[in-house]
């Protein structure tokens, strides 16, 4: 495969409703596409990396500009040396440290263009067992209690097999409290975004009484040990979002006793080839994984509903269908049957951008070209 050239464009999206978490409220999905053009085919990605760096340190500017000083040419070194591929990218890039977010969103757009080539979904080059994928819904802090109540009435009218409540100091035992109380047994668990301390073990120990199905990412992205200590205290299952950068991060974190499950998400992790290495690892070790969002449009939904049809993927994820995000996507639309969302089965990621709302969306575009 021949690099011929790579596109940064920007897009901003309004959401069908804010969005908030303990680290901000989103209206607009602002983020950046990248768009490849190579001899045998195009491939797309959505970088998921955010307008700030609050959930993680990377941010879309920052992203971007690792991108056009280092990823893309060292993408194009490997084009004029002959040996372009998707799998030849992150050894090509190891040296560079961090920045996972811009790394995925490079390889997983050479990716597209490598299996629309080859005429292969990316289902089946990942390992997918499965034509359709169990879905749950990630529900957004709220003003008061009412307003929640109604929003996961519509998602379990919609047929969400899951409710995932984001908390904060504040917005916790209550809204957990309440959901339970009035929606009684369904799967429900809760995300706090790094938003508490080792000092509030004893607060998050009264989440016990509602028979969550794990808390995700309590703490600090850098205190897995502190996890570790967390899991001994409580009985509600702990789960790392923020904290898994690798298999290797996984390993050491099952390995030490910080999670007993593991939210996959391909973008944080560095792309799809190291998300099915986590995927690998915690299924050796006995742990369930699912799949996380970072409210992608269709470019980046499409891959993740993919992955998540692997067979180590038994919790339902936050692969939620697009009317949960937006009125118009940039794909064609995802739909929930029967709390499923279908695994695209076309070539590469599946879907394409429409030319159309993709121009009615786009805020910039950059072309680095040699
Ligand atoms: O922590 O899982 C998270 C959205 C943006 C950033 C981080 C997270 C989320 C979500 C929503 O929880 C997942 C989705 O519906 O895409
Ligand atoms: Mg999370």
């Amino acid at each position: 495969m021949k690099l011929e050239a790579v596109e940064l464009r920007r897009v901003a999206l309004p959401l069908v409703s804010p969005f908030r978490t303990s680290f901000g409220v989103e209206t607009d999905h602002d983020c950046f596409l990248v768009h490849v053009v190579t001899d045998g085919a195009e491939g797309w990605s959505e970088c998921v990396a955010m307008e700030r760096p609050a959930y993680s340190s990377e941010y879309a500017d920052g992203a971007c500009d690792v991108l056009r000083r280092w990823l893309v040419p060292a993408a194009r070194g490997l084009s004029d040396a002959g040996t372009l591929a998707a799998e030849a990218f992150g050894p090509a890039v190891e040296w560079v440290k961090g920045h996972r977010m811009a790394k995925a969103a490079l390889e997983t757009a050479l990716l597209d263009a490598q299996l629309r080539i080859e005429g292969r979904s990316i289902a089946d080059r990942l390992g997918a067992v499965k034509d359709r994928v169990p879905t749950g819904v990630s529900v957004g802090i709220m003003d008061a209690v009412p307003a929640l109540l109604d929003a996961v009435a519509g998602y379990l009218d919609a047929g969400y097999l899951r409710i995932k409540l984001k908390i904060e100091p504040g917005w916790d035992v209550e809204p957990v409290r309440a959901v339970r109380e009035r929606f009684g047994d369904i799967l429900l668990q809760v995300d706090a975004n790094t938003a508490y301390t080792r000092h509030d073990t004893e607060h998050l120990a009264q989440l016990d009484a509602y028979d969550l199905l794990l808390i995700e990412q309590p703490l600090e992205e850098e205190d897995v040990p502190g996890h570790a200590l967390l899991a001994q205290r409580i009985s509600t299952p702990v789960c790392l979002d923020e904290s898994i950068v690798s298999a290797q991060a996984a390993r050491d974190a099952i390995l030490s006793g910080a999670c007993e499950i593991v939210n996959i998400k391909p973008g944080r992790v560095g792309g799809y080839l190291e998300s099915v290495r986590i995927h690998d690892v915690c299924r050796d070790l006995g742990k369930a994984v699912w799949c996380g969002g970072m409210l992608e449009t269709g470019i980046g939904r499409a891959p993740n509903l993919a992955l998540a049809a692997l067979p180590g993927f038994t919790l339902p994820g936050d692969t939620s269908a697009t009317a949960r995000y937006y009125h118009r996507d940039i794909t064609r639309e995802f739909v929930i049957e029967d709390g499923h969302v279908a695994v695209p089965t076309g070539p590469g990621i599946g879907v394409e951008p429409d030319p159309d709302v993709l121009a009615a969306v786009t805020v910039s575009s950059e072309w680095l070209r040699d």
